[in-house]
């Protein structure tokens, strides 16, 4: 089949107010980024006039400037779901001006399929290959772009030439079929083959094809610092030390680590700790440093569902294809995420939190218990169900104004019965077979940061009833302190007790 060439103007132009479209994209990487601009333009037009013009907005996880930022600026987003985290759109969402849904990121194709997100009229996806007969091959992510195109009932495709077609290979697109038909997904080993390199659809169902050549939005990560570095060294020797007591087998287990300059950092520290051998990744976004250890040997194959990378160490990869293609495989997020496998391969979990409570039950996602920062992604998907789950995070936030450690937290993502192990720049507190109360001492004294040690230690001291100790009425004093004073340091508790 001919497939009919637009320009991205025409492209958008097909796209109508109310409409529901699916862009491919995992982070930056993979992301559509030339129609979502052009609809950007389109929907500030409408507005011009007077118009309506606003479309629900799916995607893998989050994406580039070209897609969420423009839209948002836009005002042209009326829904979305599953993560983001671009600066305008997360405002466009604290302000309550787009609905956000949050959703544990394994989930998004499921839910799809079942129907739970009404109809998708667009699935939008990047290409760096298209054959007549309905061959996609995507570009650095995967995705969810595999259902949407399932239930979408109209494709476009942006076909990318920044990426070379000699991609076609490095995917593995398999989706599972729907209850009460589902199968076990047949991975026994993060390397195994289950399904196609190439996306197939219905040919007629391709509506245009746009041509670019944009390279992946990807901004680079900050370089680590004193207190990213000792949060991974931390990581490192309980990892090592796990290993020489015989808890982790000694080939070692593969590992997911979250997105972002801490886990960056927490990577490069597992590189250089000599007692843990080479292993292998079961992840959700493969980052820069996943490619050092390669080159280094220290990784010796990573699969997920994304390559963010910088544009320099992506050429690097084109360059040297023959070296990554063995060692680098791209899957569904279905299935990167997916509880089964994490549970069955014994996923070795690393999130970062934005705070911890004296239990450990951890939120990820909102500022003060209110505001969005980016979502829960795939941290709850992989803690969860991991062999072994840590979160990590510095003791401090925004100047050592708040501690990242607070008595109870501001809204909970994953809970004390799945989280394990709190890793801060000041040590490890391991909450495997401990108490409530057993978790707090520890937590305070391996974790907080000097300055808030007392002050938390203080309002355990004075906490006594229950077999979680806390009093309601003092839980959020060091919340409400900042909010008002704009420090969490120096609550008095005489006031609450
Ligand atoms: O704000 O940028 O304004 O300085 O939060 O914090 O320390 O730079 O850490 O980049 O790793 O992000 C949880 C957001 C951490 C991320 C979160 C402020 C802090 C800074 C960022 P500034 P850092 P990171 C699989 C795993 C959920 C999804 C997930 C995340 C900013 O890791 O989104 O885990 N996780 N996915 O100053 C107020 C606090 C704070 C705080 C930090 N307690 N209160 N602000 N900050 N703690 C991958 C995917 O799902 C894609």
């Amino acid at each position: 089949m001919t497939y009919t060439y637009l320009n991205v103007h025409e492209a958008a132009s097909l796209i109508q107010h109310g409409e529901t479209i699916g862009f491919s994209g995992f982070t930056p990487a993979g992301a559509v980024k030339a129609i979502p601009k052009a609809l950007a333009q389109r929907a500030r037009e409408h507005h011009e006039r007077g118009e309506a013009f606003k479309v629900a907005v799916v995607t893998g996880a989050s994406t580039g400037p070209s897609l969420d930022g423009e839209l948002a600026k836009a005002e042209a987003v009326s829904w979305r779901t599953p993560y983001q985290s671009s600066k305008e759109l997360r405002q466009s969402i604290n302000e309550g001006k787009t609905r956000f849904f949050d959703m544990h990121l394994s989930t998004l194709s499921q839910s799809l399929r079942y129907g739970f997100l009404g109809k998708m009229n667009w699935a939008i996806v990047e290409a760096c290959d298209l054959t007549d007969d309905g061959e996609i091959v995507l570009t650095t992510s995967v995705g969810a772009a595999p259902t949407f195109c399932r239930v979408a009932d109209k494709i476009l495709v942006e076909l990318n030439r920044f990426h070379p077609p000699a991609l076609r290979g490095l995917h593995d697109l398999y989706e599972p079929l729907d209850p009460p038909h589902r199968l076990p997904i047949p991975i026994l080993k993060p390397s195994d083959r289950i399904g196609s390199a190439t996306l197939k659809v219905d040919p007629r169902k391709i509506v245009g094809v746009v041509e670019t050549s944009l390279p992946d939005e990807t901004a680079g990560f900050a370089a680590s610092d004193e207190v990213t570095d000792r949060i991974g060294e931390n990581v490192a020797a309980f990892l090592a030390e796990e290993l020489r007591q015989g808890r982790i087998p000694a080939e070692f287990l593969p590992l997911q680590s979250g997105v972002g300059n801490i886990a960056n950092a927490v990577l490069g520290s597992l590189g250089r700790e000599k007692a843990i051998p080479p292993f292998e990744m079961f992840t959700e976004v493969i980052q820069d440093s996943v490619l050092d250890l390669m080159r280094s040997g220290k990784v010796k194959f990573a699969t997920g569902t994304s390559i963010t990378v910088s544009s320099e160490a992506l050429k690097s990869v084109y360059e040297d294809l023959d070296f990554f293609r063995p060692r680098l495989l791209l899957r569904p997020q279905e299935i990167t995420n997916n509880p089964e496998l994490v549970r069955r391969l014994g996923i070795i979990t690393i999130n970062t939190a934005l705070e911890v409570d004296l239990f450990g039950n951890v939120n990820s996602t909102h500022v003060m218990g209110k505001n969005l920062m980016n979502g829960i992604g795939g941290s709850g998907d992989f803690t969860r169900n991991g062999y072994l789950s840590l979160f990590t995070c510095p003791s401090t936030a925004k100047g050592g104004k708040i501690s990242t450690i607070v008595p109870v937290v501001s809204h909970m993502d994953h809970s004390e019965h799945s989280v394990q192990v709190v890793v801060t720049e000041q040590g490890v507190a391991d909450l495997r077979g401990k108490s409530p109360t057993e978790r707090a001492h520890l937590i305070v004294q391996n974790c907080v940061h000097p300055d808030y040690r007392e002050e938390l230690s203080g309002y355990f001291s004075k906490v006594r009833d229950g077999h979680t100790p806390h009093t309601l009425g003092a839980a959020y004093a060091m919340h409400q302190q900042f909010l008002q004073t704009g420090s969490m340091r120096g609550v008095s508790w005489e006031k609450y007790f």
